[in-house]
């Protein structure tokens, strides 16, 4: 019987070697050498029979086509709005994600950005950088107080019911958006339901992580930061083309908001002449929602069973999508 020819789109890191050995066993495994390179493009995906995606290049319909034997594609992480899910089911593609192992590790950055946009950690950091804190300055970088503050949490899902109980850790007070509500987790948390408008208008915090779609495309834009306070912070941890950066960038300049702080942009990565990142008011991470040691191994450990069981023709364990 001949090898599953398997694709990686990104180096994994050397502590995920023995899983990859373990993948070599019964597939050609390649993985693709360097970040620099759109490496998923037709040409490539067209001799595979799975293929794992760990980043965001667009796989489309158009590529899906050019690849007969391709069985699955497993993305190492639970946003899957770069995959053409549609087709794959049409095409019997079945399609992995790694849906829950990620909640905490990004729930956690959530407060990391959190606390670094409302106390100014960005601009503080980089004027001792500068060797500019010569004396103690009693009036520089006032923030603004996190606990006893209110969140506004937009998309109350695995990872955003995960903010709300670190919330309750600094007695904020929480409202929260979603298409449907939940109920139970209102009574278990004390959060309380409120409509978009409303949760922008009262709360000091706001918070993203709904899945990126046609309906959340740039959910948040300039109607949007106009409502909230102009002492706000705005935190996005989900998905870059969910604000307008363009009214961002104005909401930041005019004063209409305090600040944000994004660990997604669109793009990705931001082009180096985006003016949003000289902002001292806008603080900026390369995507770090799930960077811990353990939960990116465990992320690579699900895509790889996901990847294993689509090549065998079987169920994947971890998936959003039901192979038809
Ligand atoms: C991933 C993420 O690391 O899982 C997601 O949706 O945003 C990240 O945590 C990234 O998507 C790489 O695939």
């Amino acid at each position: 019987m001949s090898r599953h020819k398997v694709f990686v789109t990104r180096p994994l890191p050397p502590v995920a070697e023995p899983l990859i050995k373990r993948l070599r066993q019964t597939c050609e495994v390649e993985i693709w050498p360097s970040m620099d390179d759109p490496a998923p493009t037709a040409e490539k995906i067209r001799s595979l029979d799975g293929l794992a995606t760990y980043g965001h290049e667009p796989i489309t319909d158009a590529m899906m086509a050019s690849a007969p034997n391709l069985k699955v594609i497993s993305n190492i992480g639970v946003g899957h709005d770069h995959i053409d899910s549609e087709a794959a089911r049409r095409r019997g593609v079945a399609v992995g994600n790694t849906p829950g192992v990620l909640s905490g590790a990004t729930a956690d950055m959530t407060f990391a950005l959190l606390l670094a946009g409302g106390r100014l950690l960005g601009p503080s950091s980089r004027y001792v950088r500068a060797r500019q804190w010569r004396s103690y300055d009693p009036n520089l970088f006032w923030g603004c107080e996190v606990h006893h503050s209110t969140i506004g949490i937009v998309g109350m899902g695995r990872i955003g019911y995960e903010v709300a109980k670190r919330a309750r850790g600094f007695d904020m007070k929480i409202l929260y958006y979603k298409r449907n509500r939940r109920e139970d987790w209102e009574r278990e948390l004390g959060m309380r339901y409120a409509p978009l408008n409303e949760l922008l208008e009262a709360s000091d915090f706001v918070t993203l992580h709904a899945p990126m779609s046609p309906e959340t495309k740039e959910m948040i834009g300039a109607a949007e930061l106009k409502r909230m306070k102009r002492t706000a912070v705005l935190v996005n941890a989900a998905r870059g083309g969910i604000v307008d950066h363009a009214a961002l960038h104005e909401a930041l300049t005019s004063g209409e908001i305090a600040a944000a702080a994004l660990d997604v942009t669109e793009p990705e990565p931001l082009p180096f002449d985006s003016p949003l990142i000289d902002l001292d008011n806008c603080f900026i991470a390369p995507h770090l929602g799930s960077a811990t040691v353990e939960t990116r191994l465990k992320m690579i450990e699900m895509a790889l069973e996901n990847l294993m069981a689509g090549l065998n023709g079987k169920p994947l364990p971890y998936s959003f999508l039901e192979r038809t």
